[in-house]
């Protein structure tokens, strides 16, 4: 990691957000933590992940395994989406190769008005605690990233019981019980505005939203049951005053909805090139993305290729974040995530005035 003097490092990825210039394009990689890293999978042997959740000190040395191996702009907490559900009383399991799973998921109505409402001292001290010590071990070098699920992709585990590829009981609940589906999605976005805030409070400086799964809704249907809770977390996390980022993928379809709800930045995949979705979600905001994370397994020239074509897309404009269009995938070699950070640091590197 660089000294603490980098002060143009330590601000890249802030001032992007808020599209001020920068020396050259910030780079984070989302799931940058992941399974790719052989000191993660050496961890994994001894930990479950929910563990290394829940731990500070293991959260705080997993945000770090990344950030001490490349030379990324930003960290991520080491958490999951699903965390904040255990407050409201449900009980969830990760499990190898499949993700979240919760045994008795929510689809009636009793279930739904059960749900406790969540504090954030008191369900996760834990998280705050690490927030606090990555802050410490990161001494100002970058800035640390908090996130939460957003409402809609967590109402679709909570309601799928399991990975929400097809959405079923998902959209019923939506068309048979808007009522329900309000209510149920107006006690998440009460969760999310407490654990975001309280993130805040801990430390974190920036903020991204994942609605990993909201692609699967048309415009219409993203309109009417979604964008309000959304737009009402924008609106409330402004008082923060941390740049906030709008993320979800297969969102083609969906950017000037999503711009709407809000964020200061908002998450393309690689199914759109990017200066169509910058257009789309408009020029006072900040983008972030949106090279193909499956880039990562071809030869290094091929990640330059593709990268640059993403950075000539964005043509130098303040307000681009770098980042993979989704998640890292496992396996992804190290080496070419080096590559990566480096060549973007490198290719977008602007003369200093
Ligand atoms: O850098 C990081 O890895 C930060 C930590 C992080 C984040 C930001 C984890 C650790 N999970 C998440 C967010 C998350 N979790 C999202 C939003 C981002 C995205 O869309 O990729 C989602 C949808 C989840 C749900 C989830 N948890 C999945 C996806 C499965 C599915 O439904 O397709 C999985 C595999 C998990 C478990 C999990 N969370 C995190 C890790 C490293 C793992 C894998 C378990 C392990 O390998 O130890």
């Amino acid at each position: 990691m660089p000294s603490r003097s980098d002060t143009a490092r330590s601000q890249r990825f802030l001032k992007a957000c808020r599209r001020e210039a920068t020396d050259c394009t910030p780079i984070w990689i989302m799931r940058q933590a992941g399974r790719y890293l052989p000191e993660y999978r050496k961890l994994r042997e001894k930990h479950a992940m929910l563990e290394l959740a829940k731990t500070p000190e293991l959260a705080t040395r997993v945000t770090l395994l990344p950030v001490e191996r490349f030379d990324l702009d930003a960290a991520i907490l080491f958490s999951d989406i699903m965390v904040p559900l255990w407050g409201m009383g449900v009980p969830f399991r990760i499990e190898e190769s499949v993700g979240p799973v919760i045994d008795d998921p929510l689809r009636t109505e009793a279930a739904i008005r059960d749900l406790k409402s969540f504090d954030a001292q008191r369900d996760v001290p834990f998280v705050l605690e690490a927030i606090r010590q990555i802050r410490r071990e990161l001494d100002g070098r970058i800035p640390l990233i908090g996130f939460a699920g957003a409402p809609f992709t967590l109402a679709s585990y909570l309601i799928e019981g399991r990975s929400p590829r097809r959405l079923r009981w998902t959209k019923a609940l939506m068309f048979d019980r808007p009522d329900l589906w309000d209510e149920l999605m107006g006690r998440l976005t009460d969760t999310v505005i407490a654990y975001l805030t309280a993130q805040v409070a801990a430390g974190a400086q920036a903020l991204q939203l994942f609605d990993s799964w909201v692609g699967n809704l048309s415009p219409a249907q993203y309109a009417t049951f979604v964008q309000p809770h959304s737009r009402r977390i924008f609106q409330a996390l402004k008082e923060t005053g941390v740049p906030l980022i709008h993320f979800g993928t297969e969102t083609s379809a969906l950017l000037e909805r999503m711009a709407e709800a809000g964020g200061d930045v908002v998450g393309a995949d690689w199914r759109i090139p990017l200066d169509e979705a910058w257009r789309r979600i408009g020029q006072d905001r900040g983008i972030q993305g949106n090279l193909d994370p499956a880039v990562l397994f071809a030869g290094s020239g091929v990640v330059r290729r593709e990268a640059g074509a993403v950075l000539s897309l964005a043509g130098g404009r303040p307000g681009h974040v770098f980042n993979l269009g989704h998640g890292i995938l496992p396996e992804t070699p190290v080496e070419n995530v080096a590559c990566l950070v480096d060549f973007v640091h490198e290719a977008s590197r602007r003369p200093a005035s």
